[in-house]
């Protein structure tokens, strides 16, 4: 790879012909947008909007933070902050450069230089994609965790703050002492009502800090509500060699995605905002129908494709969706998903053609490892939600409880040392219960953090270990037929 050369402002003009290109001048652009939390999902979405705003407007450039490692930067500082964006269809790939990202920043020595760009006043947007942990909140309640130890760090030193609610309160305490207006908070994670997930842990932080600080971020700052959906897998050493090869110039951290794409946006800024709908976004009254939909149907069958998968041996997704024993445990879950939703029959049935079709690329090879991660953070909004709607109206949900048997017995089967903020809990638990598989359940679901009202449930708990045995003694195959 030594004579392909390194993306860059300089070597962009060298791109192969069919790589598309910024299209407009960069040199005009400047920052509006400060984003938290730079990794693959946000440039394979959000910065894409963005980019496709910056022609008419060059005002909304990005400055992307890395709050945990400086790896980011330092792949994209000596590219000025292009990457490539590979669109995956089946046998065809599609690279197009994204010039939205004017600058990473990250500090080893902390959050001031961030801080000051979140003061600037030209910023008038500050977005995160941060994932459900870093949010820093108690999955079941939705209350900022004030046991978390970024939390209590924060609330000893709020002038140095590390977490997501410590960095949005002081840079609101800090504008507001400059007299200059506060910026939205535009929530890009997967998470039930997003803005107002977000504003609850800002102004909890807030008040734990001064009362009328968090009084001031309640009634001048907007929260936007945001549905985002596209996948994006972890970019591996065979695409950063395969894009070179495709686009003419190396690429330290290309991203790869699908065709699909879709942004749903309650439209309340604090302040004025790109025209993200010319880029394709959806500007609405009311994301929540578009989020339970998304959360239930896409990231609960995701959830469950992923725990299934790994018991089952199946690397990615589409190996998962490929099995059909799963197929159909898939589709049995979409049922009844379905009945819990706003939408009609025929939009559903669409939908779920729509993401059969998308879970079966080939091409995106997302590994069901990847998706299997932070399952304490994932799980509630994902399945525990439906199952609670569908107990309200005395409906059975006996593929639900199964895929929740899946989480738990991945969990189990890793002895609890599985990627997640809780795994600590978890390898307690299965030091002190395993190999009794069924008595692990039970206590798994007594997690209160996770399981919120259904941890009290016995009948709840009885059913889930059941299908923790089920799957533990007979395999996936077995355990999913008719
Ligand atoms: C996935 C999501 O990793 C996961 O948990 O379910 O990242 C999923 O790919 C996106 O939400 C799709 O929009």
């Amino acid at each position: 790879m030594n004579d392909v050369p390194r993306l860059s402002a300089r070597t962009l003009a060298r791109a192969r012909q069919d790589v598309e290109q910024p299209g407009y001048d960069r040199a005009r652009v400047t920052p509006g947008i400060v984003h938290l939390g730079i990794g693959n999902f946000h440039r394979a979405h959000q910065a894409v909007y963005v980019d496709d705003c910056l022609a008419a407007d060059p005002g909304w450039g990005i400055v992307g933070a890395s709050l945990r490692r400086p790896d980011m930067r330092d792949a994209l500082a000596p590219q000025d902050g292009l990457y490539t964006l590979a669109v995956r269809d089946g046998d065809t790939t599609r690279a197009r450069i994204i010039g939205s990202l004017c600058e990473v920043v990250y500090s080893d020595k902390g959050t001031a230089e961030l801080l000051t760009r979140m003061c600037d006043p030209a910023i008038r947007i500050v977005s995160l994609t941060v994932t459900e942990k870093g949010y820093c909140r108690s999955p079941a309640t939705g209350d900022l965790d004030t046991a978390h130890a970024g939390i209590r760090a924060d609330l000893a030193a709020p002038g140095t703050p590390s977490t997501v609610p410590g960095l949005l309160a002081e840079a609101f305490r800090a504008r507001r002492a400059a007299g200059v207006a506060p910026f939205t908070v535009l929530s890009c994670d997967n998470l039930p009502s997003n803005g107002r997930t977000v504003r609850r842990v800002v102004a909890q932080f807030a008040a734990a800090r001064e009362e009328a600080l968090a009084a001031f971020i309640e009634s001048e700052v907007a929260f936007p509500e945001t549905m985002v959906d596209r996948i994006v897998p972890a970019t591996t050493d065979d695409d950063r060699a395969e894009i070179a090869a495709l686009t003419g110039l190396e690429d330290a951290w290309p991203v790869i995605t699908e065709p699909f794409s879709q942004w749903v946006i309650e439209d309340a800024f604090s302040a004025d905002r790109p025209d993200f709908a010319a880029a394709g976004a959806q500007m609405v009254a009311d994301v929540a129908p578009f989020e339970t939909m998304k959360l239930r149907m896409l990231n609960g069958a995701h959830s469950a494709l992923a725990y299934f998968g790994q018991l089952a041996g199946h690397e990615t997704v589409s190996d998962a969706m490929g099995d059909p024993a799963l197929a159909r445990f898939v589709a049995a879950l979409w049922d009844e998903v379905m009945p819990t939703l706003a939408m009609g029959r025929n939009e559903l049935t669409g939908y779920c053609d729509a993401l059969t079709a998308r879970f079966l690329n080939p091409a995106l090879r997302h590994r069901t490892a990847q998706i299997a991660m932070d399952g304490s953070q994932k799980v509630p909004q994902r399945l525990l939600a439906t199952i609670a709607d569908r107990r309200g109206r005395g409906l059975a949900h006996t593929a639900l409880t199964r895929a929740v048997g899946a989480w738990i017995a991945y969990v189990g089967h890793a002895g609890g040392k599985v990627d997640d903020p809780m795994a600590d809990r978890f390898t307690d638990l299965a030091a002190s219960v395993l190999p009794d598989m069924a008595g692990f359940a039970r206590q798994m679901v007594r997690e209160k953090a996770v399981f919120g009202a259904l941890a009290e449930d016995i009948a709840f708990a009885d059913a889930v270990a059941e299908a923790v045995v089920m799957l533990d003694r007979k395999g996936v195959s077995a355990a999913l037929a008719p």
